[in-house]
C-alpha cells in the first residue's frame, strides 16, 4: 500500500490520483498525440489515461471523465518529459467544491469566474451561491433578480458549464416565508416565480438554506423544501436538492434534525458542518449524524472562511477531517478571493482521494501550484505558516499556527520578496493581503530588534533600539489604518462596520515577542 501511494504522489499530479502503473521509459511532452474514446464500463467522472511513447488515450463514460483525464494530461505536460503510464481514476465523494456562504465583501462575478477556472482545474465539481449579503438570495428573495444581475449569472453558468460543475442557486428563506392563510399562498407563487427565473436563466440545481435567521419550524422547513423537491421532480432533474437546516451542527441530536432526517424527500441532501460551527469532521459524529439525517450528510466545511475571526487570514493545512460517507463536501471560503487558493486545493485533494491524501505535502505544494514565481511560492509559503489560526473567537475553534523553530531574518526577507513581488505579479493577491504581509514584517523585525537588544551593551546603543521598534510599531499602526479604510470602502454598508486591522502571527510568533520586551 505505501509504495502503490508513493507512486501515486510521485507522478506529481494534484488531486493525486488513484491508481498509477508506470510501465518504464518516457517522451517529450511537446510532441503528444491526443485521441479520446468512449469506455461504458468506467463509471461517472472516472478516466482512464494511457501514454505510450507519445500517444495519449483519453477513456471515459461521461464528459466530466473526459474533462478530467485533460486536466490531469495538462500537469503532466506542464514538465519536460512524461513518463510511459496508466492512470485509472476518480473521485472519493461525489458532489465537492466550494459554498459562497460567509458573510462579508462578496467575491463578485470575476472573482467567482476565477474560482470556478481554478476548480475545474483542480477536479472540483460543485459550486453552491449562497452569499449572505446578496439580497435577491436573502431579504429580497421574492424579487426576480434585475437584468443586471440576470446577465452575471448567465456568465457565472457558462463558466461552470466550461468547467464541469454543478451550480447550486440556493435561496435563503431562513424568516423570511410568511406562515398559514393567503400570505403563505402567496409566498409559494413567489418561490416558483423565483425558482422559474433561475431555471430559465440555466440554473439546475438549486439549494434551500434556513441557516441562522428565524425559527427552528421543522413542519414548516420541511413543507418548503419538499415542495421545491416536487419541483425539481417535475423537471426531471437529477441533480438532488440541497437543504441547510437551522440547525445544522452537532451530531444529530435534537428533535429539529431528527423530524427532518424522516420527512423531508429522500433526495435531497442534507447540510451539516459538523459537531460544531466552525469544527473538524470525525468519522464518528459523521456516522452519528447520518443516522438522524437518514442519509450521508452534505458537509458545508467552515473552513477557511474569517468572517468571525476578521483579523486574521486563514492560509494554513487542510486537516482535521477523518474519511467517511458524505454525499457532498463544499469548502465555505474567507472574502479574500485569491487567498483562498491554498485550502481549496487541499479540499480538492482530499475529496478526490482520501486514502493517498498528505496534508502536510498538499500544503507544501500548493503553493508551487497556485504561484507561478519560485520565490513567490517560497515566500507565500512562509507567509502562510504563520497566518492560520482564527485566534481567540466565539467559535472556539483552534488550528496550527507558527509551527516549529523560525527564523526572524528570513521571514522578514520572505515579505520582503512578496512587497517587490506581489503588486505587479499578483495584484489581487496584493491587494488582499498587504495588510497582513506589513504587520507580519514589522513583527519579524521587531523579533529582530529585540534579539538585538539582548546582545548589546550600553544604554544608548538600547535606547536606539527601542526607538527603531517604536517606528515599526508605527508601521505597523498606519498599515492597519490603510488596510482597514481600503477593505470598508470595498464593502457595504453594515459589513464595513465590522472591519477590523489585519493581525499575523497571533498564536505563538506576536506572544514570543510580548515575552522578550525588556
Ligand atoms: F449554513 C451554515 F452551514 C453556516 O455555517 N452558516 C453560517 C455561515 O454563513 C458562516 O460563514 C459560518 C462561519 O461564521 O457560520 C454560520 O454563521 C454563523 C454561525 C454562528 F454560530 C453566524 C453567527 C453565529 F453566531
Amino acid at each position: 500500500m505505501f509504495n502503490l501511494i508513493a507512486l501515486m504522489m510521485a507522478i506529481g499530479v494534484y488531486p493525486v490520483p488513484h491508481e498509477v502503473a508506470e510501465l518504464g521509459g518516457s517522451f517529450d511532452s511537446n510532441e503528444v498525440v491526443v485521441y479520446s474514446v468512449q469506455d461504458a464500463a468506467l463509471e461517472a467522472e472516472e478516466y482512464r489515461l494511457t501514454a505510450t511513447n507519445g500517444v495519449v488515450e483519453i477513456a471515459s463514460s461521461d464528459d466530466r471523465g473526459a474533462f478530467y483525464a485533460r486536466q490531469t494530461l495538462d500537469q503532466l505536460r506542464s514538465r519536460s518529459t512524461i513518463p510511459n503510464v496508466i492512470i485509472k481514476d476518480r473521485p472519493d465523494i461525489a458532489l465537492r467544491g466550494v459554498v459562497e456562504g460567509y458573510y462579508g465583501r462578496p467575491w463578485g462575478t470575476e472573482g467567482r469566474l476565477e474560482l470556478m477556472d481554478f476548480m475545474g482545474k483542480y477536479k472540483l465539481n460543485t459550486f453552491v451561491y449562497g452569499p449572505k449579503d446578496d439580497p435577491y438570495h436573502h431579504v429580497l428573495w421574492r424579487d426576480p433578480y434585475p437584468e443586471k444581475e440576470a446577465e452575471d449569472f448567465r456568465k457565472l453558468l457558462a463558466a461552470a458549464n466550461k468547467n464541469k460543475i454543478n451550480f447550486y442557486w440556493a435561496i435563503h428563506l431562513g424568516g423570511g416565508f410568511r406562515k398559514g392563510g393567503e400570505e403563505e399562498r402567496e409566498d409559494f407563487k413567489f418561490l416558483l416565480a423565483k425558482l422559474e427565473q433561475m431555471y430559465n436563466l440555466g440554473v439546475r440545481s438549486f439549494g434551500v438554506f434556513f441557516d441562522d435567521f428565524g425559527e427552528a419550524d421543522v413542519e414548516f422547513h420541511v413543507k418548503i423544501a419538499n415542495f421545491m423537491a416536487k419541483y425539481l421532480h417535475a423537471k426531471k432533474l437529477d441533480t438532488a436538492l440541497l437543504v441547510c437546516p437551522n440547525v445544522y451542527w452537532g451530531c444529530g441530536e435534537t428533535d429539529y434534525v431528527k423530524a427532518m432526517g424522516e420527512k423531508l424527500d429522500k433526495k435531497a441532501m442534507i447540510i451539516w458542518t459538523g459537531r460544531c460551527v466552525c469544527s473538524d469532521i470525525l468519522a464518528a459524529d459523521t456516522a452519528k449524524v447520518s443516522e438522524s439525517y437518514r442519509r450521508a450528510p452534505f458537509v458545508w466545511w467552515n473552513w477557511p472562511v474569517n468572517d468571525y475571526c476578521r483579523s486574521k487570514v486563514l492560509m494554513g493545512r487542510t486537516y482535521g477531517i477523518e474519511p467517511a460517507e458524505f454525499s457532498g463536501f463544499v469548502t465555505n471560503p474567507m472574502e479574500n478571493c485569491e487567498a483562498n487558493k491554498v485550502a481549496i486545493f487541499g479540499v480538492a485533494d482530499w475529496c478526490w482521494n482520501q486514502q493517498a491524501f498528505d496534508s502536510q505535502k498538499n500544503w507544501d505544494d500548493s503553493f508551487g501550484r497556485i504561484y507561478d514565481d519560485k520565490e513567490v511560492a517560497k515566500a507565500m509559503r512562509i507567509f502562510a505558516a504563520h497566518n492560520s489560526d482564527p485566534d481567540k473567537s466565539a467559535q472556539g475553534f483552534r488550528r496550527e499556527e507558527s509551527e516549529g523553530k523560525w527564523d526572524f531574518g528570513e521571514i522578514a526577507e520572505a515579505m520582503d520578496t512578496l512587497k517587490q513581488k506581489l503588486p505587479m505579479g499578483e495584484p489581487k493577491l496584493w491587494w488582499e493581503l498587504e495588510g497582513w504581509i506589513v504587520d507580519l514584517e514589522c513583527t519579524a523585525k521587531i523579533g529582530l530588534k529585540l534579539k538585538e537588544y539582548a546582545t548589546v551593551d550600553g544604554e544608548m546603543a538600547k535606547r536606539h533600539i527601542i526607538q527603531d521598534i517604536m517606528q515599526l510599531r508605527a508601521i505597523q499602526e498606519e498599515s492597519a489604518k490603510k488596510h482597514m479604510e481600503k477593505f470598508m470602502a470595498a464593502t457595504f454598508e453594515n459589513d464595513a462596520k465590522l472591519v477590523v486591522a489585519p493581525r499575523s502571527g497571533t498564536k505563538a510568533l506576536k506572544p514570543a515577542i510580548e515575552q522578550m520586551m525588556p
